[in-house]
């Protein structure tokens, strides 16, 4: 997969302001300052999305239409300390409403410092995804800030310590790696959700025939 054409579609809060598209909507989460918006721009090839010299910057739903059939979601970032608390807690909640009730959500790109053990905030969100049933997918970002042998130490702990089939991707927006393993997985989730959504309208459709 490769993105022909990238657009911008808005910062929302309210699921009544979000697209109307029956898109698969891909969102990429971590702690505030972990790298999202950088990872996007990198992803997607150009400057869409605000990267931040302060933390704390992202503070709405920001949706990125991308090849008019997929929108990649920059959530805010959790986590960061010197955010007042009533706005903590007014984002978790917007960001729980969301990730509970939004149904086009393919899958959920969790982003975790690779120089940190996951937080009690990065294990709880997995926590919660798992148990909404939506597909995680890890990357480790920051790579070129750790050595070779340090990365693959890095990326063995956290598949022990998140019990994941395969190490998860790390990633490097300064040195540009990781780009290609993450694009799959990205088509991997989209490619899922439509194949789910497909099997559904099918299955009715041979309901309505059976009566
Ligand atoms: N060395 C290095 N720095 C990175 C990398 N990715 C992001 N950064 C830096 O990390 C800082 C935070 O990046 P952002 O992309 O704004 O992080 P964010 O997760 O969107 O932050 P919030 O919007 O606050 O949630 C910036 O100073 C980036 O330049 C990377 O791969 N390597
Ligand atoms: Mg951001």
């Amino acid at each position: 997969m490769e993105f022909r054409s990238v657009s911008f579609r808005g910062s929302y809060l309210r699921a009544q302001d979000r697209p109307k598209q029956w898109f698969p909507q891909i969102a990429f989460a971590g702690r505030s300052n972990v790298g999202k918006s950088s990872l996007l721009n990198w992803l997607l090839k150009q400057s869409v999305a605000r990267v931040a010299k302060a933390p704390g910057k992202t503070r709405t739903l920001n949706f990125y239409l991308v090849n008019d059939n997929l929108f990649l979601v920059d959530l805010p970032g959790y986590g960061y300390a010197k955010v007042a608390r009533h706005l903590r807690e007014q984002w978790g909640r917007e960001l729980d409403a969301y990730l509970a009730k939004e149904e086009r959500i393919a899958g959920v790109v969790s982003l975790i410092d690779i120089r940190h053990s996951p937080t009690a905030l990065d294990l709880e969100l997995q926590g919660l995804l798992k148990e909404l049933g939506l597909a995680s997918v890890i990357v480790l970002t920051k790579a070129d800030k750790l050595g070779r042998s340090k990365r693959h130490q890095r990326q063995r702990d956290v598949q022990s310590q998140l019990g994941l089939p395969s190490p998860p991707i790390a990633t490097s927006v300064a040195a540009g790696e990781g780009r290609r393993e993450l694009l799959r997985a990205v088509a991997g989730l989209a490619d899922s959700w439509r194949e789910l959504q497909q099997e559904r309208t099918h299955g009715t459709e041979e309901e309505k025939r059976e009566g």
